[in-house]
């Protein structure tokens, strides 16, 4: 029976259509989505940090009002992939002791200290931009809760890309000393962002069976490309230039060459050794643990209100 339910498995991979959480999956394709998920979700989690760090100090009502807005969004985003990881029977519970305890990952980027407002501009242009540019793909992902969950987290996303393009924008029309603060923003969050594709795909070991499951639709290095690709006309547009001597447009591919990330660094954050992960980590365990009574106060309602109903 195995043998047929896997044929009917991949008959619907093949035929693109999606898997649903009480439909029979091969381990393997219910392991990488609990894992790819998991990581999306405390990516979101984690993500509020940087951000969050300038809520008190924005410099308007208005600029508080957005930022405040984005930052409650990606809470909204974890909470939803959180729920995606629990269809495929992961213990939500059990992820964030798994973040808190660092045995599960969470994206690179968020490793990366917020120095200067500027840098609230570059996160929504070129973070939430590259978010984009990977997640707006995942809406055809082959599990349906979480091609679903994709599909309004995009929208959101836009807006979060579109709020730090304008924020940007009207520091280039301020001050000469604005325009070089997002110069220097735009210089320290370059390559990072880069980095949040991934390993280059011959060192991407998950890529290729994602693919074959239809978890991801492209790879690392084509999402990298298409990033930096649409990433060229919006600086025109802002004045700036992106800190990579080696970025030029390539006639033949009609696409722009551009400079090797230093993937040593990359290894070294997503080890845990980047400048904020200790930071990061510590921050969401005093959150948990400072939110114990919450939970307690909620079960201790939910088995009153049980009790009372039999
Ligand atoms: N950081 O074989 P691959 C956001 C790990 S956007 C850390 O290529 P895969 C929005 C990878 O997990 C950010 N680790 O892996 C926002 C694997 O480790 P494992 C979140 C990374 O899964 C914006 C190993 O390296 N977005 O939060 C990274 O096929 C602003 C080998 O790599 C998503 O998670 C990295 N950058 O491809 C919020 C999108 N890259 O588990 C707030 C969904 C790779 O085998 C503010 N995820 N690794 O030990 C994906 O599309 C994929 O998981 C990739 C990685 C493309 C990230």
């Amino acid at each position: 029976p195995e043998e047929a339910l896997l044929q009917e498995f991949d008959h619907t991979i093949d035929a693109g259509q999606r898997v649903e959480p009480r439909d029979w999956m091969p381990d393997g394709y219910r392991k990488t989505l609990i894992r790819q998920i998991a990581q999306h979700a405390h990516s979101e989690i984690i993500g509020m940090q940087p951000e969050g760090n300038w809520l008190t100090r924005a410099p308007s009502l208005r600029r508080k009002a957005i930022l405040m807005a984005k930052v409650q969004d990606e809470a909204g985003h974890g909470l939803y992939l959180y729920s995606a990881a629990e269809t495929l029977g992961a213990d939500r519970s059990d992820l964030t002791e798994k973040l808190i305890e660092g045995k599960q990952k969470y994206s690179s980027i968020f490793n990366y200290p917020t120095l200067t407002y500027a840098d609230v501009g570059t996160i929504g242009w070129l973070v939430d931009g590259a978010a984009i540019c990977n997640q707006v793909p995942l809406c055809r992902s082959s599990f349906g809760p979480y091609a679903r969950a994709m599909i309004r987290v995009c929208k959101e996303e836009s807006f979060h890309q579109r709020q730090g393009f304008e924020l940007l924008t009207k520091m280039m029309r301020g001050t000469d000393e604005q325009r070089a603060m997002v110069q220097e923003s735009v210089n320290r969050w370059w390559w990072p962002a880069l980095m949040m594709f991934g390993p280059p795909d011959d060192e991407s070991p998950n890529t290729e069976q994602s693919m074959k499951w239809g978890i991801k639709r492209h790879t690392n290095d084509e999402l990298r490309q298409r990033f930096v690709d649409m990433s060229i006309p919006q600086a025109k547009a802002l004045g700036v230039t992106f800190p990579d001597p080696d970025l030029k447009w390539n006639a033949n591919r009609k696409s722009h060459d551009f400079g090797e990330p230093d993937w040593s660094e990359f290894l070294a954050v997503v080890k845990g050794n980047g400048t904020s992960n200790i930071e990061r980590i510590a921050n969401r365990r005093a959150a948990h643990e400072d939110g114990a009574w919450v939970r307690e106060a909620a079960m201790a309602f939910a088995a009153r209100d049980k009790k009372a109903a039999s």
